[in-house]
């Protein structure tokens, strides 16, 4: 285990203990009915050649194994990706025996289920083939009925390169090319990854790097029976308009060897519980039972707007021969909508989220694959993942297309914590073949997603893919004209015919879109190939721009949802030191653009940051490092608030016809390895500024600053659906060289929208500057705040520069120091700052110390600042102080 998985894996702990094990049985979901052999544990694995020979854990991947056992060291290591190339070029063999006791054979049918295998196959059992796999997302269920021994059965699963198997699918496909064949040289990853049902990020993406893992990545178990077996079962609650009460349709999935009649019974405590007849013949088949639950419940809302009352509903299944199977789901109650329909004065469709009949602006960020081993993923990492979204005021994420559907536990956190999840299908940034044994894995791989997922209050939206409706009709592969029908054709075969299709029959409860970015409801007029899937009139939009200056707001599209936005930074030197040596740290190192994937990042960063910071230039490297990670994460957060702040005042804007911005999600929430990338939360769980930043810029009441048309203008931005704020506007000039406000502006009270964004300030800013008396727009800095009418602050405490900090006037090296003290309380630290001048962009690190400030890269215009670090696993004071590095703007220059 490298060491940071390890400071990783020991985050939360408080978190992990709350996990009930409700939770916990949604992790796994082995069959019900079922007389189990686990046989997850020690297997043997080898190369193909047999010069390589190892034990390899079950779930596991081929590279975890190797490691472990030190045949390689950390694959994330320096250049080690490109080392370790040979790992998947190769084919393994996992081997394990196990012995089948008269008990296990005498049942009625055996099966063996892989829960996971990552990803083509071979399956045999004492010697005889079982079966194939060619899709890491599929459950696959073996029936083994008749061939199992007392002793000493041998299971083989033989894994084919996927790099090899992409290669020879894509030769085989001569009647016309499927592209992109293969990344960019930048990415130096593998080819043809569209040819294979896997995590298309796998093969390397523009922040990650290619590991084509081969393995078996999910549980594996022997299931024997003699009468039948629940295969899954689903709750999906149904809000009854007509008679103002909820249904629960509850449904389950069998596979049945004798002939069976019987009860089941669903209760939820203290709602209801309700009796039906069951009858089921041999095969497989599936019942559904609609429960109704006559009694007002408690709605589940999305964080911020309520709470998330997740009900128990209990199944017990009795058969008339005296068997019983039973288990529990959690339940929520709530409603979902996209709403695509006319807007006054503005062209296009409205696009936007009803939750219980409540229009609620998405705030979040999109969600990767949060390791490229995906069996080292712990709960520890997603749980500090999604309690780090939701402590920067996040009630959405997106699950990208080109990483993996998540683990049963991710979603049950989901559902707890309200964060509503846009699920993409795992298609990204391609285009994909359709023939027929492609098209057979993909339905199947959706229906089970489907019913996997469905039960998840926290699912909100099923989308087809990422950005493949915009690849066909942007012209991304260089499809000529005569061609394009064609790949058009493949296009709606797969995503409407096929995946859009299972996704109606099996969920009618939630919105199904064909794409991101789409038009919606036009791009299906347009026959699902808009001409412009990025008009901001309709659907979701993917803006990315990084030359242009992002302090100029109005370059950024105003959309109805931004889906996908951002910048990159780079992580932290104590993120990156646990893969790299000193001679690494310099911007112009083969490692820092070994590790940049993104053609031009690391140009792209400094040339943006150049446009109003001065770049570092000390002369001690290790410092001038340390300084250029954090100037680029300085842009980062800067780039994003100003957009993202955009985006949310345009919440109640039409202006030339666009606006009603309904939805946030910035690219991207996490990363995969220690990289340079678009991520707010590095690998190991650190928060870059960005994420600090979120906290305020996803704040539930929000005060926005801009300057347009040489005029000051200050808007309330609120969340709340009922509560019309009385609202004034605090308005301060500080001047960059004193800690005294220079003058002070207080707006007349304006009662603000609920859901919307108010105009609550204006002026000239000329006019503020002559009042200001020693004021211009070098010299001095404006903050302001929303308060209510008796003083109280009710929006964070935000600022606008004037001009370019690279401009400022007066603004000194601030000279701070620190005291830390113990606050005595689960980990609480207070640090106490001084400085001798203002400072901005003050910036705490601690480097390996796991933990999160209460407010970070802020801005100091007192002589004192007190913050507070929750340390996320026991530390001292003399800890911190040893490890405290603390950085403002004009300490790196
Ligand atoms: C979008 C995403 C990803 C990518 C990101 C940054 O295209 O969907 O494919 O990582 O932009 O380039």
């Amino acid at each position: 285990m490298n060491r940071a998985v390890r400071s990783f894996a020991c985050f939360y702990l408080l978190e992990a203990l709350f996990l009930d094990s409700a939770f916990a049985s949604e992790v796994k979901s082995p069959s019900l009915g079922v007389d189990l052999t686990s046989l997850n544990g020690k297997w043997q694995l080898l190369n193909s050649n047999s010069s390589v020979s190892l034990s390899a854990e079950v779930p596991g991947c081929v590279h975890t194994a190797l490691q472990r056992q030190g045949f390689i060291s950390d694959p994330y290591y320096r250049f080690n990706d490109l080392a370790y190339r040979w790992i998947s070029l190769d084919n393994w063999t996992y081997t394990t025996s196990f012995s089948a006791p008269t008990h296990v054979r005498e049942k009625m049918k055996a099966v063996l289920v892989f829960e996971g295998v990552d990803t083509i196959s071979t399956i045999s059992l004492n010697g005889v083939t079982i079966g194939k796999t060619d899709n890491m997302f599929r459950r696959y269920d073996f029936e083994v009925t008749g061939l199992l021994k007392d002793q000493e059965n041998i299971l083989q699963v033989w894994i084919m390169s996927a790099v090899t198997y992409a290669s020879q699918k894509s030769h085989a496909h001569t009647e016309y090319r499927v592209p992109p064949d293969c990344p960019p040289p930048v990415q130096k990853g593998e080819c043809h990854v569209n040819f294979i049902r896997k995590a298309q990020s796998s093969f390397s993406w523009d922040w990650g790097p290619s590991f084509p893992t081969l393995g078996i990545w999910k549980g594996v178990q022997l299931e024997v029976f003699n009468t039948l077996r629940v295969l899954s079962f689903t709750t999906v609650p149904k809000y009854d308009s007509a008679h103002s009460s909820w249904n629960v349709e509850v449904e389950l999935f069998f596979d049945v060897v004798v002939a069976s009649k019987g009860l089941v019974l669903l209760s939820i405590p203290l709602l209801h519980s309700e009796e039906f007849q069951l009858s089921l013949t041999p095969g497989q088949s599936r019942k559904s039972f609609v429960f109704q639950v006559n009694q007002n419940v408690s709605l589940w809302w999305p964080f911020g707007h309520g709470e998330q009352p997740l009900y128990d509903l209990k199944m017990d299944i009795n058969l008339e021969g005296g068997e019983t199977f039973n288990a529990q789901r959690k339940v929520a109650f709530r409603t979902v909508e996209l709403i695509q329909e006319p807007i006054p004065s503005s062209p296009g469709l409205s696009f936007y989220f009803r939750i219980n009949g409540k229009p609620i602006f998405l705030k979040g960020s999109n969600w990767i694959p949060v390791h490229a081993f995906q069996d080292q993923v712990t709960t520890d990492m997603i749980t500090i993942l999604l309690r780090s979204a939701q402590k920067a005021n996040m009630n959405a994420l997106r699950v990208w297309g080109g990483g993996v559907y998540e683990q049963g536990i991710f979603y049950s956190l989901c559902d707890m914590y309200g964060i509503m999840i846009w699920q993409d299908f795992m298609f990204a940034c391609a285009l994909y073949p359709t023939e027929k044994d492609f098209i057979q894995t993909v339905r199947e791989e959706v229906t089970q997603q489907v019913r996997r997922l469905k039960s998840h209050p926290s699912v909100v939206i099923w989308s087809g893919n990422n950005e493949n409706e915009a690849a066909i009709a942007t012209d991304w592969f260089n499809i000529t004209v005569a061609e394009r029908p064609l790949y058009v054709k493949d296009y709606v075969k797969l995503y409407v015919e096929n995946i859009r299709d299972i996704v109606l029959q099996e969920d009618s409860t939630r919105p199904f879109l064909v794409s991101s970015p789409t038009n919606g409801v036009e791009s299906e007029k347009e026959g699902w190939v808009a001409q412009d899937p990025y008009d901001p009139h309709y659907g979701d939009t993917h803006y990315y721009s990084y030359y242009n200056d992002c302090w100029d707001w109005t370059a950024f599209p105003r959309t109805r949802f931004a889906s996908e936005y951002g910048f990159q930074s780079w992580p932290s030197l104590s993120t990156l030191s646990k893969v790299s040596v000193s001679s690494d740290w310099d911007f112009s190192s083969n490692f820092s653009s070994h590790r940049q994937h993104h053609e031009a990042g690391n140009q792209q960063m400094l040339k943006q940051a150049e446009l109003h910071y001065i770049l570092p230039n000390s002369t001690d490297p290790v410092q001038k490092y340390r300084d250029t990670i954090y100037i680029t994460q300085v842009m980062q957060a800067q780039c994003v608030k100003i957009q993202t702040e955009f985006y949310r005042r345009s919440r109640s804007d039409i202006i030339e016809g666009k606006g009603h911005t309904m939805g946030t999600l910035y690219w991207q929430l996490n990363d995969i390895w220690q990289g340079p990338s678009w991520s707010s939360v590095e690998f190991g769980g650190k928060w870059k500024m960005l994420h600090y930043w979120a906290t305020d810029f996803y704040a539930p009441i929000l005060s926005v600053g801009v300057e347009d048309k040489g005029d000051l203008l200050m808007y309330a931005v609120s969340d709340s659906h009922s509560e019309k704020h009385k609202v004034k506007a605090k308005v301060e000039l500080y001047s960059w060289s004193s800690f005294d406000a220079v003058c002070s502006f207080e707006s007349n009270v304006t009662t603000i929208k609920a859901g919307g964004s108010t105009l609550v300030f204006q002026h000239p800013i000329s006019a503020l500057l002559t009042q200001c008396g020693n004021c211009t727009r070098r010299s001095c800095i404006v903050t302001f705040h929303l308060s209510s009418p008796d003083g109280q602050m009710i929006s964070p405490h935000n600022h606008i520069f004037l001009s370019s900090p690279r401009h400022a006037e007066g603004l000194q090296k601030p000279n701070i120091t620190f005291t830390v003290k113990d606050t005595g309380i689960m980990q609480n630290f207070v640090v106490t700052l001084y400085c001798s001048f203002p400072a901005v962009y003050v910036w705490l690190d601690v480097d390996d110390i796991p933990g999160d400030f209460n407010v970070n890269g802020f801005l100091m215009l007192c002589k004192n600042y007190t913050v507070t670090f929750r340390a996320w696993r026991p530390t001292t004071a003399k800890e911190i102080t040893a490890n405290l590095h603390i950085t403002s703007l004009r300490d790196v220059y």
